[in-house]
């Protein structure tokens, strides 16, 4: 296990759990005194860590630490199994494939959903590509839930940033609502509760907007854009009038105004999508 962060500690600690034996490093070796404890054994070099097994586990900061690991260890990584748990692109995944497999060393890639406390149960989502994750599956679900995203190593990179952007996009949106909730004085926590057991309705939505973009057939989903259009300016101006931010409901309002323009005015909200550049 290269890399004892939170994540890389918790890590080493799950296959511990399950009787692997396991060498850490660290470059900060006092990290590694904990697991030397709990019984991992601690290298005092990356490469010395590497030479100790056959499954190489790496989790760090950035896709620059990674770099910076990846070059000290050069060839000692010829027929390892490289798996990078660290958070990054698909570029970058695709770019530590080429240089594992010009070393001799086969690579997965692999990028995490969920904090340290939850490694090892199924709590924690692991998104996995590579074509060496078949014969490493059992080893690696042992951290918790495992999804595998196909042989392009970049496809877990892809799937990961897609769900974080979700999360972010869902969430600043809650930020600005509650706001407004706030602005008018209403129980912003009640509201919290209502909202998140109203989540479930977005389930088939979301599922048929994805159908309808692949189609190209845009049903009314949420109502013609000429119905919703008016509600646009409702929530714009009453947002305005407590003094929280509308961009994204003036983005939205503009998009449905020029498919409108362009005699769309009978599809849903799904058609937007054709206007995003
Ligand atoms: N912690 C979390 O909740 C999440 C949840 C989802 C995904 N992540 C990603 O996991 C990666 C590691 O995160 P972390 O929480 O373990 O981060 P830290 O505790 O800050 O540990 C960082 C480790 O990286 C080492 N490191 C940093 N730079 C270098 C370098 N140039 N060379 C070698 N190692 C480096 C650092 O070493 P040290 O500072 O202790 O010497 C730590 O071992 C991350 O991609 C998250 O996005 C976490």
């Amino acid at each position: 296990m290269l890399g004892l962060g939170e994540m890389g500690s918790a890590i080493a600690r799950a296959f511990l759990a399950h009787g692997y034996r396991t060498t850490v490093w660290n470059r900060t070796a006092s990290k590694a005194v904990p697991l030397a404890e709990a019984g991992a054994v601690a290298a005092p070099t990356a490469a010395e860590a590497v030479a100790a097994s056959p499954l190489v586990v790496m989790c760090l900061l950035d896709g620059a630490a990674v770099d910076e690991v990846l070059s000290a260890l050069g060839d000692t990584v010829e027929g390892k199994v490289l798996v990078n748990l660290t958070s990054g692109s698909p570029a970058q995944a695709r770019a530590n494939e080429r240089w594992a497999n010009e070393r001799g060393a086969r690579y997965i890639d692999g990028k995490i959903m969920g904090d340290p406390p939850y490694v090892g149960t199924p709590n924690a989502r692991f998104l996995f590509s590579g074509t060496a994750f078949e014969a490493h599956e059992e080893t690696l679900s042992l951290l918790g839930s495992v999804s595998y995203h196909g042989e392009d190593a970049g496809a877990a990179a892809v799937e990961f940033l897609a769900q974080v952007a979700m999360g972010y996009e869902l969430l600043l949106g809650f930020l600005h609502t509650l706001k407004v909730m706030r602005s008018e004085g209403a129980d912003i926590i009640g509201f919290a509760d209502r909202f998140a057991a109203s989540l479930t309705a977005y389930q088939p939505l979301l599922t048929s907007i994805a159908k309808a973009i692949e189609s190209r057939e845009y049903p009314p989903d949420l109502g013609p854009l000429d119905v919703q259009a008016a509600l646009m300016d409702d929530l714009i101006s009453h947002r305005e009038s407590l003094g929280v931010e509308a961009v994204r409901m003036r983005e939205t309002r503009q998009l449905m105004e020029r498919r409108i323009a362009d005699g769309h005015g009978g599809q849903g909200f799904s058609s937007l999508f054709e206007l995003l550049g």
